[in-house]
């Protein structure tokens, strides 16, 4: 999978794939991730990508030349199965949006800075806009990392244990049930019984009622969707 990200801050958007699990992906050989400034396609010697709104008000607005020369330039270049903008009016992301987007092959992800950016990027370039929850951010670039990390670790080979992300909350609308490590007991509070026992059959039922009996209590809304469906 090949992830090519549109930003005014490249620097911003780095760090989070020179570690760990993304990293290790990208070294693989298993993704690519690639950091474009949009300050590179701007139209004037200033380097600027944005302008005051038509209709007065406050705030900037990012215009559409910068960002159409980019994505055509891209385009000229490479397919892309989806052209995402990050964007707090967006569809809320979840794991079920991000087990479809890690199929895809090639993807691009406009990150939003400002008041936003002209309408008619959204209306004539963007494919599909996403956010990732009810609060506002300074730019899509944070957004844009956690999109790009849901989808990176879905891919195969990525998790050194293929099944892991199978497991993972969410992946059944369920939450993950509770991990425990040694010491076996620690103050005094011991860990459940079962998980020492051995007996997997049994562990693995105690997992799923745990995963249950938690989803129900910090989740009811995920939980009536499972087990009480209208
Ligand atoms: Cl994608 N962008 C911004 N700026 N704020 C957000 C968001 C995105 N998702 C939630 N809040």
């Amino acid at each position: 999978m090949r992830i090519d990200i549109i930003t005014v801050l490249p620097e911003l958007l780095k760090s989070p794939f020179e570690h760990s699990i993304l990293k290790r992906a990208i070294d693989k050989g298993l993704a690519e991730v690639n950091f474009i400034n949009l300050r590179d396609y701007s139209n004037d010697n200033y380097k600027s990508v944005d302008d005051y709104q038509f209709g007065g008000g406050a705030g900037m607005v990012m215009m559409i030349e910068p960002i159409a020369k980019c994505i055509n330039d891209l385009k000229s270049k490479t397919n892309y199965d989806e052209v995402i903008y990050m964007t707090p009016d967006g569809e809320l992301l979840d794991q079920k949006t991000s087990n479809h987007l890690s199929t895809k092959k090639n993807i691009i992800i406009l990150c939003g800075h400002y008041k936003g950016i002209d309408e008619r990027v959204r209306e004539h370039f963007i494919t599909k806009e996403i956010s990732i929850g009810d609060y506002v951010l300074s730019g899509g670039e944070l957004a844009a990392a956690v999109l790009a990390d849901s989808l990176l670790r879905l891919i195969p080979g990525v998790l050194s244990d293929e099944t892991s992300a199978l497991f993972d909350s969410f992946q059944d609308d369920l939450l993950s049930p509770a991990v425990y490590t040694r010491p076996a007991e620690f103050n005094g509070w011991k860990v459940p019984e079962i998980l020492l026992s051995g007996n997997q059959k049994k562990i693995d039922e105690w997992r799923y009622e745990n995963s249950v009996e938690r989803t129900k209590i910090r989740r009811p809304d995920l939980y009536n969707k499972n087990f009480n469906p209208k």
